[in-house]
């Protein structure tokens, strides 16, 4: 998987690269630095520095500044609106190099960079502006002769730990509706990417957010992460990754000091495809609902099932666009998948297509890794499991399909339910009433009808079983950031 591609790409140098507490950017305490490498090759392209608990606690006592004393929560709605704008605006002047950063930290099509993740960015940051002036509660009616109404509150100092798939996204996703709230935060980027997030903070004080609002912290999970989940002074923490560490979180928040949970963790989704489905849109639609990103999505499909009536034809397809499908150097803008996201992820990857080959799932096409360094791995699909298979029960969060035939709508809903995980669900048919009952039978979040990855700002993403609680995007993201607080005064001067 040869680059060469820094001719006609500008490859951004790397400008931040310390933790940014209280507006400035900062060595950590102990001094020590990570190394962030580039999938296309395993080579290092920058050291970041690695924040450690002390570190944690200098930014949270910024951001805990800020919201006690700082003007972020007592602007009104429509001033935070405005600098939110403002940041938004500096993203879309920025997208190139943010795009490129986020393709050589995490391997991601630097063309879907540029035309999707990062706009979608800024739009995001649009969406909760223009929410930010539209906070309110509600007047109550008391069974008493009392007054009572609701305000909607800054729940206060949030903490955030985010994945590496969409850097970018997460980002924006989670910092957004906090800074629509009022609240402040501390980020924590995964360590495998860290690098737009910092480019992100330095943009936001550019807009004018004050110090002390955004602070970025980055490191590893089981210290940076582990602080933040376990902190004493930070009142919300949202958590997106693994269904494991999503417990560690939730622990960690519950022998603390009790603060509100969110968690968007993994997924194993189905998508059913029905004998009166478009064959060839169903094929597109199964292969780009598990080769998008990699396959590192969460609400990927990574389970497909097909009706028995168009099963041989669309396998036939599908394996035909699987062979056209172009991997390689995420640069390229002809190139539709680029490498994994690291040694780790590329290893966990090849491990459970070993297992789908031990345990007698059919390998129809890929299933090895591509060229001689870099973190690529060929479009894989498996037909022939078992829900009860490791391909079929764990999320691999790579390119690996499994693929299976049903005959009937239950076996279709029951096969489509077994399993720990409820991110989403594709349905394929022209039939209303196929697709009413199975959005209404399939234990998910978000269903998609004749369509997959149909997100929007306003959709709220939410789990069911082990995939989590609490939304990202939509309304619902921005509730999560705001306390309700009850006001009771009575109408008339008798207080009782
Ligand atoms: O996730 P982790 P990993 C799934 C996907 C992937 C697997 C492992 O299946 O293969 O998880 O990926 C921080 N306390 N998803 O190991 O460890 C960590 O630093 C607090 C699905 O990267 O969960 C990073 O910032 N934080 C997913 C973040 O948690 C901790 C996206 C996620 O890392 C911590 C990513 C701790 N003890 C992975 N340990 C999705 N839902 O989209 C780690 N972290």
């Amino acid at each position: 998987m040869g680059s060469g591609l820094e001719s006609f790409v500008k490859i951004p140098t790397i400008k931040f690269t310390k933790l940014f507490i209280n507006g400035e950017f900062v060595d950590s305490i102990s001094g020590k630095t990570l190394e962030t490498i580039d999938p296309r090759t395993g080579e290092v392209i920058a050291r970041v520095a690695v924040g450690d608990k002390e570190d944690v606690d200098l930014a949270v006592k910024a951001a805990r500044h800020a919201f006690d004393s700082g003007p972020w929560p007592r602007y009104s709605g429509s001033a935070r609106a405005r600098i939110m704008m403002k940041f938004a605006d500096l993203i879309d002047q920025n997208v190139e190099e943010l795009a490129a950063l986020d393709t050589l930290d995490g391997g991601k099509l630097f063309s879907m960079g540029k035309a999707a993740d990062i706009p979608r960015a800024a739009s995001i940051l649009r969406y909760y502006a223009g929410a930010a002036d539209k906070i309110h509660g509600e007047v109550l009616k008391m069974s008493r002769e009392f007054h009572a109404y609701t305000l909607r509150e800054p729940i206060g100092v949030v903490g955030h730990i985010i994945p590496w798939n969409i850097p970018s996204g997460s980002f924006s996703m989670k910092v957004s509706p906090t800074l629509a709230a009022g609240c402040t935060m501390v980020v924590k980027p995964a360590e495998q990417t860290p690098l737009s997030a910092l480019y992100y903070a330095h943009l936001a004080k550019l807009a004018g957010i004050p110090d002390g609002v955004i602070n970025v912290v980055t490191g590893f999970g089981p210290t940076a992460g582990a602080a933040i989940s376990s902190h004493m002074d930070i009142d919300a923490v949202s958590f997106t990754g693994s269904t494991e560490v999503g417990r560690k979180v939730m622990q960690a928040a519950a022998t603390s000091n009790l603060k509100v949970v969110s968690l968007e963790l993994g997924g194993k989704s189905p998508l059913i495809i029905f004998d009166d489905a478009d064959i060839d849109i169903a094929a597109e639609l199964a292969l780009r609902g598990i080769l998008h990103n990699k396959g590192e999505v969460c609400v990927a499909s990574s389970r497909v099932y097909v009706q028995e009536g168009i099963y041989d034809e669309l396998v036939k397809k599908l394996v035909a666009k699987t062979k056209a499908w172009v991997v390689g150097d995420p640069f390229d803008p002809k190139v539709q998948q680029g490498p994994q996201v690291d040694k780790k992820q590329f290893e966990k990857i090849l491990s459970y297509i070993e297992h789908g080959k031990r345990e007698g799932a059919t390998l129809l096409t890929g299933g090895k890794p591509l060229g001689g360094k870099g973190y690529y791995i060929a479009p894989t699909i498996f037909t022939d499991f078992k829900e009860e298979m490791l391909i079929a029960k764990d999320e691999i969060f790579g390119p690996v399909m499994a693929l299976a035939k049903f005959k009937t709508i239950d076996e279709a809903i029951e096969r489509a339910n077994k399993t720990r995980y409820g991110l989403a669900a594709g349905i394929m048919t022209k039939d209303l009433n196929v697709a009413n009952t199975v959005s209404r039978s399939i234990r998910a979040g978000t269903i998609w009808i004749n369509c997959y990855f149909a997100f929007d700002n306003d959709c709220p993403v939410v789990g069911y079983k082990t995939s989590g609680f609490g939304s990202d995007l939509g309304l619902e993201a921005l509730y999560k950031y705001l306390k309700v607080k009850s006001v009771v005064t009575p109408l008339y001067n008798t207080p009782w």
